[in-house]
């Protein structure tokens, strides 16, 4: 039986990659794994994106260092990488990563290491535009006390096949000024993202911090295999998150997150203003929306 093709991304950035992508995903002549490899790649070769790839934000060190991984749910492998240091594109490393059976999941060194002997692009990362956001900041965080830690946005993309294959691909600088070596949600399956073709997928962005504690991925899949819909189990997961941390510690940080169900239903919801996410589906035309804490979602309209 043929299913519902769709492309669901986090943060409009993600829209041209989705564009040059969906028509192939549709027609068949490519898979659902190369369609959300090449999206995620056009945001991380684009210097203008600043939390992603190529022109990332730097770490406390003026270092970019990636995290990244890959989610493949017809097999349920799983490759990842963090703290990445001088290669262009995280996910495709994750991509290949997903096939070890062991060593799935590499950081730091190691992660280097095997990018360079299994031929991936080398490449400094760091663009003359990522050090001037780092020297501002630096100067912003000594002399004005603000937070080192705002400017973040993980693209996370998602999708299905025709044949209702789901698969989810994530890449990120991580939060801007991080300690050497932090590692963020993104990488961690369960937390940034998760994917199972039986029930559905769901990916995450904010702070990483947070979104670990309740390994909101894999509770949104667990809430879409007991039935809820994909909209019914993002909006609950992030109400539960946010109260349960709220709760306990008084503040929660930001959690936005995307996901599809196995009918190939979409939803989002945030803990946040103005998330936005971009959707493409055969029910639809292509499509940013905002989401409010409120669970409203507004068509944003582009220019
Ligand atoms: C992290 N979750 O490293 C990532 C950053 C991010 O929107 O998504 N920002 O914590």
């Amino acid at each position: 039986m043929s299913k519902k093709c769709l492309m669901i991304a986090t943060w409009e950035m993600a829209y041209n990659g989705l564009q040059k992508q969906y028509m192939d995903l549709c027609n068949g002549s490519k898979s659902i794994d190369e369609c959300i490899i090449d999206a995620v790649n056009d945001v991380e070769n684009n210097p203008g994106f600043r939390s992603v790839g190529y022109g990332g934000l730097p770490n406390i060190d003026c270092k970019v260092q990636l995290d990244a991984s890959y989610m493949q749910g017809d097999t349920l492998k799983v490759g990842a990488l963090a703290s990445l240091q001088d290669f262009s594109n995280p996910v495709n490393i994750a991509y290949k990563l997903k096939d070890e059976q062991f060593n799935s999941f590499l950081v730091g060194e190691g992660a280097n290491i095997y990018a360079a002997k299994h031929g991936f692009k080398q490449k400094d990362m760091l663009t003359a535009e990522s050090i001037k956001d780092y020297q501002e900041r630096k100067r912003l965080v000594e002399e004005e006390d603000l937070s080192p830690y705002s400017g973040h946005d993980t693209v996370c993309i998602l999708g299905m096949s025709n044949e209702g294959s789901i698969s989810v691909g994530t890449s990120t600088s991580g939060l801007f000024m991080k300690e050497n070596g932090r590692v963020g949600d993104s990488p961690l399956s369960g937390s940034g993202f998760y994917a199972n073709s039986e029930y559905g997928a769901c990916a995450a962005t904010g702070l990483g911090e947070d979104i670990m504690k309740t390994c909101i991925s894999y509770d949104v899949v667990s809430k879409m295999k007991q039935g809820l819909n994909a909209q019914q189990a993002a909006e609950t997961a992030v109400k539960e998150a946010s109260e349960q941390l709220i709760t306990k510690y008084g503040k929660c940080g930001d959690i936005s997150i995307v996901c599809c169900d196995a009918n190939g239903t979409y939803g989002a919801a945030s803990n946040i203003k103005d998330f936005t996410y971009v959707v493409f589906s055969s029910e639809q035309e292509p499509t940013v929306y905002s989401v409010n804490i409120d669970g409203t979602h507004t068509k944003v309209e582009r220019g």
